[in-house]
């Protein structure tokens, strides 16, 4: 039995442009969904990965698959169908999950055989089962998998193309922030994987660097760090070699063995979301964790890069709250702060999360001919109307911001401040050239934008 697992690309999304930009060959990540769909899948099926973002392949020259299995974010949506039209017009049964499929159940349903929602592991070889028969269902509903079902990811599948390799060890965030969906879709219960099985996984990566794809990968609670400290010492133990980055929360640098240990496992940098400069935007969000009474977040960026690690700072434009100048508000407090590299993002309502349901309910959501407008929810295009900014204004203020933080001479500032503290200046320099560049490529993005899709917001700003 032939398996073809699609992950599939989006064009509008800047860091998948290659041909554009050779820094985002760095920024290209393996799509492990499909690693782990394929580590639960049994020896009878031979499993082809297939990720449009290395290109898309010429679906006619393949062999012709007995299944195909589609992944998709929110952004992904229009390609995946597209996929799927293919090929259930040779008859091959096409079933989707994910995110998309599960946020938005009734619209994937209409294009393709099967949907999967939640979690796979719990239904995947019941899905290939039904295949072999015959008797494929509509849907199946995975919910939140025992996090000890979660497979070895078949890393041997996608093992060249990719400068980093992915890993999961932690599933849920208890926090549920206004914007985000993980807390609905992967549960507010914090479930670790143990510890050997990561070790383990961590040994098959074929990459040196790694991307550890948790949301959150110490958590919040003392138990939580305890656990994340013990999977570091194994991981120090077990002489991985491998250099890696991941998400966390601020509180990371709260907790000097935590840091210590987490250097001594490999860490290189974290992706921090700071996402407002404005206590009142951090309440709009619902960010508590970021409202801790007098945390100074120079100081805590200092104690991370102290260890050596890279600090990310995300933050979001576009809230009720922001007012014009926001923009450069946000470079100039990620400088304050000190961060490495500075991602800005435009406030996004993606289904299912609790922004979304807020907007839809104000009316807010500029961008909703579903599903062909889900190609801009990729958080770098604006597809909601803002309370104190036009569609031009939250566009000038994304420019404004990504000018100022990556003008050439605070790139070289930052070079230079890496170099002297031997912090990875050569991974910090090629992350924020290509940020520098992506936002230029964005910039001409938005001109083309504006003329398909300005009209949309006729009765913004001020509202
Ligand atoms: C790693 C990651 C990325 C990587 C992507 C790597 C890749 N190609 O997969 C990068 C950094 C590139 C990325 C980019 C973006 N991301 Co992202 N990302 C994640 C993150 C943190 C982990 C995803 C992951 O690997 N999980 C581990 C795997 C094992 O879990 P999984 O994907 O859920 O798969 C399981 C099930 O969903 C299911 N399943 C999945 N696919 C399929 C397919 C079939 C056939 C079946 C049966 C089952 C199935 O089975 C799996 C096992 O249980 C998630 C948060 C999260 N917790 O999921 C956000 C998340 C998916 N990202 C999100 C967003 C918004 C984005 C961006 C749009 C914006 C951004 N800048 O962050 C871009 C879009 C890129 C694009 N191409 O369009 C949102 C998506 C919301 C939505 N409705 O789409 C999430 C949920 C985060 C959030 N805050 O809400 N992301
Ligand atoms: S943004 Fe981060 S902290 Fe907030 S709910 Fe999502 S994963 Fe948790």
């Amino acid at each position: 039995m032939r398996l073809y697992l699609i992950n599939p690309t989006n064009p509008l999304v800047s860091s998948v442009k290659v041909r554009e930009s050779r820094w985002n060959r760095y920024r290209v990540w393996k799509p492990l969904s499909l690693l782990v769909l394929a580590g639960l899948t049994p020896s009878e099926w031979e499993i082809t990965i297939l990720d449009e973002n290395l290109g898309v392949p010429d679906y006619p020259e393949l062999p012709r698959p007995d299944l195909v299995g589609i992944t998709a974010f929110t952004s992904q949506a229009n390609r995946a169908y597209e996929a799927a039209r293919y090929f259930r017009s040779l008859g091959v049964p096409v079933v989707m999950g994910g995110i998309h499929a599960t946020m938005c159940v009734d619209e994937v349903m209409e294009r393709v055989d099967s949907v999967v929602t939640g979690e796979a592991e719990g239904v995947w070889p019941r899905v290939l089962e039904d295949t072999r028969r015959g008797s494929l269902q509509r849907r199946y509903d995975g919910g939140l998998a025992e996090i000890k079902d979660v497979p070895q990811a078949r890393h041997d599948l996608l093992a060249t193309g990719y400068a980093f390799g992915a890993i999961q060890t932690t599933r849920g965030c208890p926090l549920n922030c206004t914007f985000c969906s993980v807390t609905t879709f992967n549960g507010a219960r914090y479930r670790q994987r143990p510890i050997p099985d990561v070790v383990r996984e961590f040994q098959s990566i074929p990459e040196k660097r790694v991307l550890i794809v948790d949301d959150n990968l110490i958590g919040t609670r003392p138990e939580h760090i305890a656990r994340a400290k013990e999977l570091f010492r194994a991981m120090a133990q077990a002489n991985l070699r491998k250099e890696w980055i991941a998400q966390a929360t601020i509180n990371f640098a709260d907790d000097e063995e935590l840091l210590a240990l987490s250097a001594k496992a490999g860490c290189s940098g974290v992706f921090i979301g700071f996402e407002s400069p404005t206590l009142e935007g951090l309440r709009e969000l619902g960010k508590k964790f970021n409202l801790l009474k007098g945390r100074d977040f120079g100081a805590s960026v200092r104690r991370i890069q102290q260890h050596n690690i890279l600090v990310v700072g995300s933050f979001i434009v576009g809230l009720d709250v922001d007012k014009p100048d926001i923009g450069i508000r946000i470079a100039e407090v990620a400088s304050q702060y000190g961060v490495d590299s500075l991602n800005l993002l435009f406030l996004t309502p993606l289904p299912g999360t609790r922004l979304w349901d807020q907007m839809k309910a104000d009316g807010r959501i500029a961008l909703d001919t579903f599903p062909e407008d889900w190609k801009y929810y990729t958080l770098t295009y604006p597809v909601a109307r803002y309370k104190h900014l036009s569609l031009d204004a939250v566009v000038k203020e994304m420019i404004s911001c990504n000018r100022d933080f990556y003008s050439m001479p605070r790139v070289l500032r930052r070079l230079c401040s890496n170099v002297c503290h031997r912090r990875a200046p050569l991974i910090s320099f090629v992350s924020n050239l290509s940020y520098r560049r992506n936002s230029l490529l964005d910039r001409k993005a938005y001109a083309d934008f504006k003329c398909q899709r300005g009209n949309r917001y006729d009765c913004t700003s001020g509202m």
